[in-house]
C-alpha cells in the first residue's frame, strides 16, 4: 500500500493501523476501524485503494459563504432512480455540472456549463500532492448533493462507471453538517468509518472504487443541511475504451 507524499514520492502509510476490534453482526470476520481524527496525506484504507482526508481544506468562513451560495444558487433537482421495477425518489437533491454527462441507476445528467464558483473550486483541486492526483489531469465534472437533514442519505455504491476510468479519482468536498461516511470492502466486508466535516476534502483514488463501496447513512440525530461536491474526471461515453465493470445501485433509501 503506497501513499503519495507532498513531494510526489510514494511511501508506505504509517498512521492507519488502528486496533481492529471484531464486531458482532458484520459477519465473515468483518472488522471496523474508527477514525476520530483526519490524518492528512495518510491512507485511510488498510488495503486495495487510496483515500485521504483533509479536515480543514477550506477555512470555515469561506466554507460558510460557499455553502450559502450553493444552496441558494444551484439548480437543485429531485431525481428518481429505477431499482428493478421500482422507481424511487432519491433521498437528497442533486445538481450536475461539467464537460461530460453521467448516468447511474436510470438517472442521466447531461453536460452542463460550469457556474464560475464551481469552476474556481475545481481549479484548486489540481494539486500533485493529493492522494490519487492524476499527473496534471484534474476534474472536469461535479455531482453536487444537497442533504436537507438526517433523513437524506446516500446508499452503498461505488463510483466505478466506465466513464470514470480504470482507477477513478474522486475529489469530495463537504459543507455544512458533519456526517458519518463509511467504506465497506467488497470482498471481506471490512469497514472503515470517518466523519466528513464542514470544509473537508476527501480524495479517493487507486482501486478504491473497484474494491470498496461507500455510503452516507441516515441519522436520527438532529443535523442541519449538508452539501457535498464530488468532482470527477469523466470521459465522454464515446471515448471509453477500457472494460466496463460498473455495478451500480447508488442511493437506495
Ligand atoms: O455525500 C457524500 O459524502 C457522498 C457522495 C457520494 O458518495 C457520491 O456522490 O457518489
Amino acid at each position: 500500500m503506497m501513499v503519495r507524499s507532498s513531494s510526489g514520492q510514494y511511501r508506505a502509510p504509517v498512521r492507519w493501523q488502528l486496533p481492529a476490534a471484531p464486531r458482532a453482526g458484520l459477519g465473515g470476520g468483518a472488522r471496523r476501524h474508527r477514525y476520530t481524527r483526519a490524518v492528512s496525506g495518510a491512507n485511510l484504507l488498510p488495503v486495495d485503494g487510496l483515500a485521504s482526508l483533509e479536515e480543514a481544506w477550506l477555512p470555515s468562513g469561506e466554507a460558510d459563504e460557499l455553502m450559502a451560495r450553493l444552496v441558494d444558487g444551484l439548480d437543485w433537482q429531485q431525481e428518481h432512480a429505477r431499482f428493478g421495477a421500482k422507481v424511487v425518489a432519491l433521498p437528497r437533491l442533486t445538481a450536475w455540472y461539467g464537460d461530460a454527462g453521467y448516468g447511474y441507476s436510470g438517472v442521466y445528467h447531461p453536460p452542463r456549463p460550469w457556474p464560475p464558483v464551481l469552476d474556481q473550486l475545481r481549479s484548486r483541486l489540481v494539486r500533485p500532492d493529493l492522494v490519487g492526483g492524476p499527473g496534471g489531469r484534474g476534474p472536469n465534472t461535479v455531482l453536487v448533493n444537497y442533504y436537507r437533514g438526517g433523513q437524506d442519505s446516500m446508499g452503498w455504491h461505488s463510483d466505478d462507471e466506465a466513464v470514470l476510468g480504470p482507477a477513478p479519482t474522486i475529489w469530495s468536498v463537504s459543507l455544512g453538517a458533519t456526517r458519518r461516511f463509511l467504506f465497506r470492502h467488497r470482498a471481506s466486508g471490512q469497514r472503515v468509518e470517518i466523519s466528513l466535516s464542514h470544509g473537508s476534502l476527501l480524495v479517493m483514488g487507486g482501486q478504491c472504487q473497484h474494491c470498496w463501496q461507500h455510503c452516507l447513512p441516515k441519522t436520527a440525530q438532529p443535523v442541519g443541511p449538508r452539501v457535498n461536491l464530488t468532482f470527477r474526471s469523466t470521459a465522454p461515453a464515446a471515448d471509453v475504451t477500457w472494460p466496463v465493470t460498473g455495478r451500480r445501485a447508488r442511493g437506495a433509501p
